[in-house]
């Protein structure tokens, strides 16, 4: 027997600190370990696998796709990404697209078009842009990305970092109000912060931002890594306040977990900027994942995974809310990306994520005292309520 945990533990860097459940198969909302023992997935690796484990229409494509062309550099064009390109505008109601492969790296392509937007366009004076952001944010791993994180963890001892960025607290339009100087080009923000603990901000907050962000000729750039392709119940997350940003980043459940896109998604000319060999990727756009991402998009329209989001996700948090336990603070949620906060007297939330697991549930625990529920949005309600008896019980044992 091969003690997977140890060779990890052995030969890998400790930079996480995982359950000890050892996986090796997936398909929809479940998982197994090497025992073959069954879990339910409500972490759906960081919302990457919103179309759910190994989804078989995207494992057909992939395999196809795979056996035909993987990889050609954009020194060359190929057959998948110009549809590629089609069906994400369609799809999310842009304009243009620009394709990278993590998370973070959408993010740095981003603060590299909104600054020389801002030296080209806007004439803010060379080497002065400033891009506003919010405390608590998370937007990657980058030494930029970190540089503006207020997570002591994410950033201490990883200096010195990129200049450029002004911090604010989010869900305050008038603090964003406050904080633009005539050198500010974009405000970059995450519709509900994931990793802070799904925090949901004030009503008409975007609205506000998106018109402030007008006003002064700012450059609105909404983080959907996370909250995009349907996780909250909507295809963009920015849906729910009626608005459309100028630039939007999506990743991760883009390919449905199989493989690592990204994209900036823009709606006005800002991306225009950007000429030949300014910026690039050696697999961004690559056919492989312009035919993986084609299929992920499409099951998640054709399969109506956003409506079941909406609605499985809204059972979910209405169920919570009426546990009577006086260990949860708050429970809290949009579509299928849930948190909930329990009491400082509840010891923190990691051993309740460890008592979930043996009773075959998976989820993560965010800061100290957080669960987040984020499971696949092919969950059926039949799955939650057997997902809320598991957690009404753990809670219970305290
Ligand atoms: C890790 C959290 C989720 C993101 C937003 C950009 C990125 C992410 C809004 C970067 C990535 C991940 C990365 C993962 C943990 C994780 C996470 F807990 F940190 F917050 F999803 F909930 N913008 N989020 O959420 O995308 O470069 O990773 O593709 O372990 O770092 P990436």
């Amino acid at each position: 027997m091969i003690d997977y945990i140890s060779l990890e533990n052995k030969y890998g860097a400790h930079n996480y600190k995982p359950l000890d459940v050892v996986l090796s198969r997936g398909e929809g909302v479940w998982v197994w370990d090497v025992d073959g023992k069954k879990y339910l997935d409500c972490l759906s690796a960081y919302s990457a696998v919103n179309q759910g484990h190994c989804h078989p229409k995207i494992v057909k494509t992939m395999v196809e796709q795979v056996r035909k062309l993987t990889l050609t550099s954009r020194a060359f064009r190929n057959d998948q990404l110009g549809l590629f390109y089609q069906e994400l505008c369609e799809l999310t109601n842009s304009h243009k697209v620009l394709p990278m492969n993590s998370g973070a790296e959408a993010v740095e392509t981003v603060i590299k078009t909104v600054r020389k937007w801002g030296y080209q366009i806007k004439g803010v004076p060379v080497d002065q842009a400033e891009i506003i952001v919010c405390q608590n944010n998370f937007h990657g791993r980058t030494i930029t990305i970190v540089g503006f994180s207020t997570d002591e963890n994410s950033r201490t001892d990883f200096g010195p970092f990129t200049p450029g960025f002004k911090i604010i607290p989010f869900g305050d339009a008038k603090a964003l109000e406050a904080a633009i100087t005539p050198n500010t080009v974009a405000f970059l923000v995450e519709p509900i912060q994931g990793e802070a603990g799904v925090i949901i901000p004030p009503q008409g907050y975007l609205k506000e931002a998106k018109a402030i962000c007008e006003t002064h000729n700012i450059v609105l750039i909404l983080d959907e890594i996370q909250t995009g392709l349907g996780r909250t119940g909507k295809i963009l997350a920015e849906e729910h306040d009626k608005i459309e940003a100028d630039l939007t980043l999506i990743g991760k459940a883009l390919s449905g977990g199989f493989y690592p896109v990204s994209a900036v998604l823009s709606n006005t000319e800002v991306m225009g900027v950007l000429q030949p060999g300014e910026h690039g990727s050696t697999f961004g756009g690559n056919p492989l994942a312009c035919a993986v991402s084609r299929t992920a998009m499409k099951v998640l329209i054709e399969e109506e995974m956003i409506e079941n989001a909406a609605n499985v996700g809204e059972h979910f948090l209405d169920e919570l809310k009426q546990f009577k336990n006086p260990l949860i603070k708050e429970v809290r949620g949009k579509g299928l990306l849930i948190g909930l906060e329990l009491s400082a007297e509840a010891g923190g939330a990691r051993q309740y994520c460890e008592k979930l697991q043996a009773e075959g549930l998976l989820c993560k625990e965010t800061h100290d005292n957080i669960i987040r529920f984020a499971p696949p949005l092919i969950i059926t309600k039949d799955i939650v309520d057997w997902a809320l008896e598991r957690i009404d019980a753990v809670l219970n044992q305290h």
